[in-house]
This record gives C-alpha cells, sequence and structure tokens, in this order.
C-alpha cells in the first residue's frame, strides 16, 4: 500500500473501525488512539476503536484511550467499510475481533512485524521500523497531516515502549530522528516515561520478583526461564498483563542468551513469552504457531505447563 492508498480508503470510508491486539501493549494502543486521532482532525470521521481485552492500567492516560470497546460492543452483523489491524503480526491476534476485520469491505494491515504475512486488500509492512509508531509518524508526516500534543504523545508512547526505552536494537537514528521531532510537537519525554516505565501496580511488582525466585537455569544458563501458574497469579490478585516485563527481566542477566516466561493459561494452555539478545526467537515462537521480531517473539503452546516447558527447552537448545 502507498500512502495515497491511506487517504483515499479513509476519504471513500462511510465507517472506520481500528484493532489493536490481544494482550494490548503501548505501541498497539499507542499507534490506535494516534490514528483516531489523525482521522478525527483531519479527515472529520470518528473510527471505532476495538481493545481485544483489559486495557493496562499504565496506558490508561493515553488520550481518547477510554473510548475504545471491546469488540462484543459491536452489533454481531455489523459490517465496517474500513478495517485497519495495527501493529497486528498475524489476523489472529485481534482475537474475537478477527471476525469483524473479516467482514469490512476494505481491510487494512499496518505492522512491523517480520512475520506479518501481509493479510488484508492493503498491507504496509515495514520490519526495519522500531514500532508501528514509527511507521504512521513517516505516513502522517508525509501526507502532511497535522500532528499535534495528543497524537505526539501517542505516537511517542508507541516508540518509547517498542524500543524498551531506546534501549533495543530496533533503536535506530530514525527512531531518535522521530521522537526528537516528537518532543518539538510538545511530548514530555519524562513524563510519558513515568506513565510506562514508573507506574506499575503493586502486585504488578511482587510478581515479577516472586517470578524471578522461581527462575530456572540452563546450559550454563544460557537458558533463563520461569513459570507462572494460574495459582500464582491468583495469590497475588494479579491481572492478566502483570506478567509483562518479567521476561525482559530474565534477559538483564548477563549469561542469559534467550529468556523465556511461560504462563498457564488453563490446565491445557500454556502461554510462552521469549526475549533473546542474539538468538532469533521469532524461529522458536514459530516452531509453535507463534510469530513475533528476532529478539521478542511469542507463542501459545496447546499442553499442560509442564509439557510445554519441556518442549520449548527442547526447541530452544537447537538455537544454541
Ligand atoms: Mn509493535
Amino acid at each position: 500500500m502507498n500512502y495515497q492508498d491511506f487517504t483515499k480508503n479513509i476519504v471513500e470510508a462511510d465507517d472506520i473501525v481500528i484493532f489493536s491486539h490481544v494482550n494490548p501493549d503501548g505501541d498497539t494502543l499507542g499507534s490506535m488512539v494516534a490514528l483516531y486521532q489523525i482521522i478525527k482532525n483531519n479527515y472529520k470521521k470518528e473510527p471505532v476503536m476495538v481493545v481485544a481485552g483489559d486495557i493496562p492500567d499504565i496506558y490508561k492516560f493515553l488520550p481518547d484511550i477510554s473510548k475504545a470497546v471491546t469488540f462484543d460492543k459491536i452489533s454481531k452483523d455489523k459490517v465496517f467499510s474500513l478495517a485497519i489491524a495495527i501493529d497486528i503480526a498475524a489476523k489472529d491476534r485481534m482475537g474475537m475481533g478477527t471476525a469483524i476485520f473479516d467482514r469490512a469491505k476494505v481491510k487494512m494491515n499496518i505492522d512491523h512485524h517480520k512475520t506479518n504475512n501481509g493479510f488484508g486488500d492493503y498491507s504496509l509492512i515495514r520490519p526495519e521500523a522500531c514500532s508501528a509508531g514509527e511507521i504512521l509518524f513517516d505516513m502522517f508526516e508525509e501526507l502532511g497531516l497535522s500532528i499535534n500534543k495528543e497524537i505526539a504523545d501517542s505516537l511517542y508512547t508507541s516508540i518509547v515502549t517498542d524500543t524498551g526505552g531506546f534501549r533495543f536494537e530496533n533503536t535506530t537514528a530514525k527512531t531518535f530522528q522521530i521522537a526528537s521531532k516528537l518532543v518539538e510537537y510538545g511530548v514530555h519525554a519524562g513524563e510519558i516515561a513515568r506513565y510506562c516505565f514508573e507506574s506499575k501496580p503493586k502486585p504488578m511488582v511482587l510478581l515479577q520478583a516472586n517470578a524471578l525466585m522461581n527462575a530456572e537455569f540452563l546450559e550454563n544458563e544460557k537458558i533463563a526461564y520461569t513459570c507462572i501458574t494460574i495459582a500464582d497469579m491468583a495469590q497475588l490478585h494479579a491481572k492478566e498483563d502483570y506478567t509483562e516485563g518479567i521476561v525482559g527481566a530474565l534477559r538483564q542477566i548477563k549469561t542469559t542468551e534467550v529468556a523465556a516466561v511461560l504462563k498457564e493459561v488453563t490446565s491445557q494452555s500454556t502461554k510462552v513469552s521469549l526475549r533473546s539478545k542474539h538468538v532469533d526467537v521469532s524461529k522458536i515462537a514459530a516452531a509453535f504457531n507463534g510469530g513475533g521480531h528476532a529478539f521478542a517473539a511469542g507463542c501459545t503452546i496447546q499442553k499442560p505447563i509442564q509439557i510445554a516447558k519441556d518442549k520449548l527447552i527442547e526447541e530452544i537448545k537447537k538455537y544454541l
């Protein structure tokens, strides 16, 4: 898709819906609200924003995020003129919203995951972009759309969270150039960092401490992993998104090459988050029908957590 296709489809659409991904993060939510605002301000249309599940508390500061709805608030046979998937690596990552996306007359897919297969009628996939927010910034600027402070805050949130505060390998000169422009548009970098990185609920930090204490290390400590059970979550009254960040903490250990967090979803289903320093963990995730980026990927293994763990470790060892 070229940028003119974006404009054309927005202009021609009677109604627009924007989808963020399951287990929403700063990039998918920041990009979604930035799109919402740019369309509202520049094209005088008000898209519907759809979230797949709860919005983590730390992202509730995002402008207009309270207007986002879950898929069940949309009538069962609703057909939108235009549906936009933002930061969505694979179509099923929209969760129950996928059916609404599929029904739309025109389907647009804007993403930076290299495993994205280009689903939809129009896709804009740029794997070298640090975040979906970076792709949007380039497009908005190129199209001469006006970027106000709210839009800048939203895009900055995308970029600062997906680069781990400008620390990950995906941080490029371009990333800093865009961040710099966003600060000129009015972003207070310290304020956004406080919201994103220093506003965690107490049980979230305690869950992390507990998970790290229970971590196991294999292959000369090159593999660092921990298992989080439903009971662990219940004990700390943890919400689903509270496991965010644990896998990153395991990667912080000097010897770690591959870090993994296994989370018990049901007695037969285990969610896996993978992080690495050099190993392409998107390949490990792909072995279990997951995907993601080279150094940050995930999958769900339809096995009890202990069996899933054994299968995952076996797969990781192939890449060390
Ligand atoms: Mn992203």
